[in-house]
């Protein structure tokens, strides 16, 4: 059944990033096709992300998306850190003035696509993108398969939304920075009640855990692995084991676990963002390991840049943003860079086991902890760092709130 062969903004992958733009588009009444390779069910109960910022609740909220995330998701006010046998808080809204949400990201993904599907949006699910071409033109073209037909749709713009793996950034003649890590992370979903109201991370010298969580019913644990780590190694009783250990935490209680993976850790930017009428956003562009919980968070202040700069060109012709739309998200995407790969080497055990790296850690640790200048520079990255805005002689704003 093929759809229409042509749109104003074409959008490959149905993730945050791509389902927001698609309904920031549509709130400026601009067209859009997202063209998704899964199908419906498989990316709304894809489990990933959990943490939103508060630019993120604030771009929910205001573009219509945010009354569920508003009823079910978690305000949280810092987060814990446990590490040699001691336990501290870093508390955001006493250092920041902000806090954090904890809401799924397979749940911003079925907000949005409801919302999508209500208001007449074209989401086209199993449908695999094999190319994006004339990127250089007016009228890119995306070539697609859908219901075994090879099909193509002409486009205006193309947003190569398509993730980590995604083909959309094939035409783009970019530089890329990329750093692997020695670890991978092992994620459960699992149906038992969080042990600890807020966040704990920690750094145990077997390795990282952490532990987040869904609602009062479902909980978010994560532990450290080594980096070709197969979930084969891992029964049951062990992940429970290993993270009641690693988190100090014996009330922990084994649940039916609903959901395991393992994520590989992995920094990358692809610079610029954009060539001619093809522009990326989201882990198209950038990954962050999720140490940070930067990742759906970046997503989403692309698009919000993105939108803007269409809608720009849309309603005058005027190219200016579009222009820096690349610009305009390097820097806050190199500030989210940054700290998830420095909160990464703060909590995670180096399998070189480097002893007097380990002595640095603890010392760097306890500097956090004790000091209220070193935990804001936690505590404000954590939250959405935002940069000072041109009134106070900074640069541009950077973050999705700005
Ligand atoms: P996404 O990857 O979410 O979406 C891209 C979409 O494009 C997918 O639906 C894909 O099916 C589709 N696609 C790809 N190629 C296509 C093609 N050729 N044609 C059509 N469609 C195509 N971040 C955190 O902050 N915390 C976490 O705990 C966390 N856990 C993660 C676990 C895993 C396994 C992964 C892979 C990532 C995790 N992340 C986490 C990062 C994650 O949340 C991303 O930052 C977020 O999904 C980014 O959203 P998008 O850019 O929309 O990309
Ligand atoms: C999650 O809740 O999935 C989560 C929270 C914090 C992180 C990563 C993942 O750093």
């Amino acid at each position: 059944m093929p759809g229409p062969d042509e749109t104003q903004v074409g959008i490959v992958g149905a993730g945050p990033a791509g389902l927001m733009l698609s309904h920031l588009l549509h709130r400026q009444g601009i067209e859009s096709v997202v063209l998704e390779t899964r199908s419906r069910d498989y990316v709304e109960r894809r489990v990933r992300a959990g943490v939103l910022e508060q630019g993120s609740t604030d771009l929910l909220t205001s573009s219509g998306v945010g009354e569920r995330m508003a009823r079910e998701g978690l305000s949280h006010d810092g987060i814990n850190i446990r590490f040699a046998g001691e336990q501290h808080r870093i508390d955001f809204r006493r250092l920041t003035g902000r806090g954090i949400t904890v809401y799924g990201q397979q749940e911003v993904v079925k907000d949005l696509i409801m919302q999508r599907l209500a208001d007449g949006g074209e989401i086209w699910f199993e449908t695999e993108v094999s190319a994006v071409e004339a990127i250089d033109s007016d009228h890119p073209r995306i070539t697609y398969r859908r219901d075994g037909e090879d099909a193509g749709l002409t486009c205006e713009f193309v947003a190569g939304c398509d993730g980590s793996h995604g083909i959309a950034r094939a035409g783009l003649e970019a530089k890329s920075y990329e750093r692997n890590y020695p670890f991978s992370w092992l994620g459960i979903l699992a149906k038992t009640p969080p042990a600890s109201d807020e966040l704990i991370y920690a750094a145990h010298e077997r390795g990282f855990a952490l532990h987040s969580m869904r609602s009062p019913e479902i909980s978010r644990l994560y532990l450290q692995v080594e980096a070709d780590e197969t979930l084969a190694a891992w029964p049951e009783d062990r992940i429970w084991d290993e993270l009641r250990l690693r988190l100090a935490e014996p009330s922990l209680q084994p649940g039916e676990i609903m959901e395991a993976g393992i994520t590989p850790m992995r920094s990358l930017v692809i610079e610029p963002m954009q060539r001619g009428h093809l522009f990326l956003a989201g882990d198209a562009a950038h990954i962050v390991p999720a140490t940070g919980a930067k990742g759906m968070n970046l997503a989403l202040a692309d698009v919000k840049v993105l939108a803007e700069a269409l809608a720009a060109w849309y309603r005058s012709k005027s190219h200016d943003l579009l222009d820096h739309y690349s610009e305009a998200c390097l820097r806050r995407v190199w500030r989210a860079e940054h700290f998830s790969a420095w909160m990464t080497a703060l909590l995670h055990r180096d399998p070189a086991g480097d002893p007097f790296e380990h002595k640095l850690q603890l010392s760097y640790l306890r500097y956090i902890t004790t000091s209220d200048a070193a935990a804001t520079t936690l505590a404000e990255n954590y939250v959405g760092f935002q940069f000072p805005s041109p009134a106070r002689g900074g640069g541009r704003g950077g973050g999705v709130g700005e």
